[in-house]
């Protein structure tokens, strides 16, 4: 067999034991052959036979999938500082909402920014992330709000998956907030009949997300939604039961969604009908955290179910302004009590499962893209037990060498 690279000297954290474990392979190699991973295993049980163009010494540090973010809304301009100020004053973040600030804010000033200003407010905080072993991220618009507005935030997600080496999930969240000027169902009219076709027209979207809150879309204009989203071959996604039980889990499963995001108000029925369907509980501990929420997740009957659970960072600018995979790993630990296995599994295996690319990224498996984070730690634990600092040696994205310094 031939290849280009040979990672050897490493432990392995391959993600893909049967158990749903870390998958530890100690004294591990990896080879990749055109972007691939054409070998993961026991060095001593390398293939005989095997060339390796290059062989790399990772010098007995540890190996794990490139982390997969399934849940960012990292494109937008500005910020809202302004908000978390009001915040530490009293004000609730459905009060700011309610108050025409919030999303719209953002809104108001994603639509005025050009292409250009949004690829340079947004490229730092996906630098951020690829600093800390990111390959592959989802990106969500949702801050256009009008067709034009929408695509804009699409196309600048793509130009961002062309800027840097990293794959690129953009999914498209019309159905984010009620915009200025427009009745809700009107709304999501257009978005059904002007949106999700042009989207889908043009492949700027894998997915189609909806966030059903009680401020925000219905459940029954989230099912109108997924109808037409399915019309055009897109995947589905729901923010759900984040401020209320609004019962949009289960819907989203009823129609096959690759995932349910928050979850944090989720009953019994919504975890037995996210069981049946595989719809993957994408956690999202930044946006409890920023937000101060007291109501936590149903983690352990998640688990008991055996719904499968992934962790993002939910990077945006209203309640989770966090571009730190590694530090959402810790508070998917502290807050949620998830293990050191979850976080990990969260974003990488689980991550790209809620992705629908669970058979392209996050586990060291042959076959999969050569996406691989080096870690210079002493265990796995070390990744999720710190806080603010970053052990990140290097990054590999479809088998091409980066060094974290290059990066930087
Ligand atoms: N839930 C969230 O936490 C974010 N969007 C959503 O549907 C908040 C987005 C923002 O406040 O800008
Ligand atoms: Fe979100």
């Amino acid at each position: 067999m031939h290849c280009d690279t040979l990672w050897h000297n490493a432990h392995m954290m391959t993600l893909d034991a049967g158990d749903g474990g870390l998958g530890i392979v100690r004294d591990g190699a990896i080879a990749c052959h055109d972007g691939r991973i054409a070998y993961a295993g026991p060095l001593s049980a390398v293939p005989s036979g095997l060339v390796a163009e290059r062989q790399v010494d990772c010098g007995g540090r540890w190996i794990g999938p490139g982390l997969v973010d399934c849940h960012t809304h990292l494109v937008y301009a500005g910020n809202r500082a302004n908000e978390f100020e009001q915040r530490l004053d009293g004000a609730s973040y459905a009060d700011i909402a309610r108050a025409g600030g919030g999303i719209v804010a953002t809104v108001r000033a994603t639509r005025a920014a050009s292409e250009d200003e949004l690829v340079a407010q947004s490229l730092p905080r996906l630098d951020a992330m690829l600093a800390e072993g990111v390959t592959t991220v989802e990106i969500k618009s949702g801050y256009g709000l009008s067709l034009e507005d929408e695509l804009k935030q699409l196309r600048v997600a793509r130009r961002l998956g062309e800027l840097r080496p990293v794959s690129m999930a953009p999914t498209f969240l019309g159905a984010h907030a009620v915009p200025d000027g427009w009745r809700a169902q009107d709304y999501i009219d257009e978005v059904c009949e002007r949106m999700i076709p042009a989207v889908a027209a043009e492949a700027l979207a894998e997915a189609v997300d909806v966030f059903c809150e009680d401020i925000a879309f219905s459940p029954a204009q989230a099912a109108q939604v997924f109808e037409a989203a399915q019309r055009h071959g897109l995947a589905l996604k729901i923010h759900a039961e984040q401020l209320t039980n609004q019962h949009g889990a289960a819907l989203a499963a009823g129609f096959g969604a690759l995932s349910a995001d928050h979850i944090e108000h989720l009953d019994a029925a919504g975890i037995a009908a996210m069981a049946a369907a595989g719809t993957v509980a994408v956690l999202l501990p930044g946006a409890f955290y920023f937000t101060r929420d007291t109501q936590l997740p149903p983690v352990q009957k998640l688990r008991d179910a055996g719904v499968a659970l992934a962790l993002a960072t939910d990077c945006n600018p209203g309640t989770s302004p966090l571009t730190s995979p590694l530090l959402a790993m810790n508070m998917g630990a502290t807050l949620f009590r998830l293990t050191v296995a979850e976080c990990i599994a969260g974003f990488t295996r689980e991550g790209a499962r809620a992705l629908g690319r669970f058979d392209r990224v996050g586990r060291l498996h042959a076959g999969l893209d050569c996406d691989l984070a080096v870690w210079d730690i002493d265990a796995p634990a070390d990744l999720v037990y710190r806080m603010g600092f970053n052990p990140l040696h290097a990054r590999v994205h479809q088998g091409r060498h980066v060094q974290r310094t290059a990066l930087s």
